[in-house]
């Protein structure tokens, strides 16, 4: 087993870091396009046989040193009877939004096991095919919340934070209630076998500084007390380097930054304590094998002998990405020499 991502996870790594990209299974990959032509995304996602394969592609083509399970966040409000659809050229759909508090009450006491079993059953049968660890990982309750309320996705989150303000309470039952389906759900995939977990909570860069701390971090603190201990939990959202501070108060094992920091300061500001994960411009992925090694080598010597880093992208991959770019970004990791 490649221990790479593990050891730096506990700020331990002795070799050079492990690098994974986050969506590196998707539609900028031949492979993927080729199965995605034969059944819907959501197809896709409710079996295992799929969910096994589709996160084995990168793996085999790239050879990076960490799996992400391939699912969905939104599988959670899917489970939640709020109806899911993705519309072609769209995205997520959610068929009934959440309107009110009395919404909120009506939603299901549903058991996550009862309805995402098949992501369990996926976990299971990936896990002996793979020689690198598994990150299973979930939405975190804001950015649930925001697509329930939003039906989708949103240029301003305005019914979501107008909700927020007009009645913080029922708001807060339902972080509340997400949060109980994140902890009950992330526990599922640590049964099954799951060796590190991230928590997306990617639309809470819509808050001001407090609010984050009452709405999205208090709710992941609320997690990673929840599930149960020694599986390290990364912490993503985007603006991740103006709430630095904030999430690693909540003491995950890693946060995730975006690339609009630097990642020393970061390191500097943070302490030695925790891993950091990140920080290439994604869209460096569209620039020229050269300029990709070029700034793969300044963010290596940057972090070199840091033992706490995890090489990845600021946000995740786009569909018109090429796969060459991702084979030049991971030799540059593989081979640097960090001089
Ligand atoms: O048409 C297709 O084939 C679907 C494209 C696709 C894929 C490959 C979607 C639709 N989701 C995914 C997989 C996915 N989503 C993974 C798999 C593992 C990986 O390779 O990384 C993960 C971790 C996610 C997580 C996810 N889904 C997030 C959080 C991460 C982030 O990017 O901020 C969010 C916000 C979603 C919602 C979603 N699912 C899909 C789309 C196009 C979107 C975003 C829509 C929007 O902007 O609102």
């Amino acid at each position: 087993m490649n221990m790479l991502l593990l050891d730096a996870l506990k700020c331990k790594n002795k070799s050079r870091p492990p690098i994974w990209l986050m969506r590196q299974a998707g539609r900028y990959m031949p492979e993927y396009r080729a199965l995605r032509a034969k059944h819907t995304f959501l197809e896709m996602c409710h079996h295992p046989e799929l969910i096994a394969e589709v996160t084995q592609l990168p793996l085999r083509t790239f050879g990076l040193d960490a799996a992400i399970l391939f699912s969905d966040i939104l599988v959670i409000p899917e489970a939640l009877g709020v109806g899911l659809r993705f519309d072609e050229g769209i995205g997520p759909i959610i068929e009934r939004p959440l309107r009110d508090k009395q919404g909120v009450e009506q939603l299901p006491k549903t058991s996550m096991k009862d309805h995402l079993s098949y992501v369990t059953e996926g976990i299971k049968l990936l896990l002996p095919e793979l020689k690198v660890p598994l990150i299973g990982f979930s939405g975190a309750p804001f950015t649930l919340a925001s697509y329930m309320i939003e039906g989708g996705g949103s240029r301003d989150l305005r019914k979501t934070k107008q909700w927020m303000v007009r009645d913080p309470e029922s708001f807060h039952q339902l972080l509340s209630k997400l949060a109980d389906c994140v902890i009950e759900y992330l526990n599922m995939q640590i049964d099954a076998g799951v060796q590190a977990l991230q928590l997306f909570d990617s639309w809470a860069h819509f808050l001001s500084h407090d609010h984050f701390d009452e709405f999205s971090a208090a709710y992941m603190q609320k997690i990673l007390k929840g599930i149960k201990p020694n599986v390290p939990v990364i912490v993503f959202c985007r603006g991740s380097s103006i709430f630095a501070e904030q999430l690693a108060a909540i003491k995950p094992a890693a946060v995730s930054l975006d690339w609009q920091c630097d990642l020393a300061k970061v390191r500097q500001k943070l302490g030695p304590q925790i891993c950091l994960q990140g920080n290439l411009d994604p869209d460096i992925l569209y620039a020229p094998e050269s300029v990709i090694r070029k700034e793969a080598n300044a963010l290596l010597r940057k972090m070199k002998g840091d033992p706490g880093f995890i090489f990845n992208l600021g946000h995740g991959m786009n569909p018109d990405m090429s796969p060459d770019a991702v084979k030049a970004l991971v030799d540059a990791v593989k081979t640097n020499d960090s001089k």
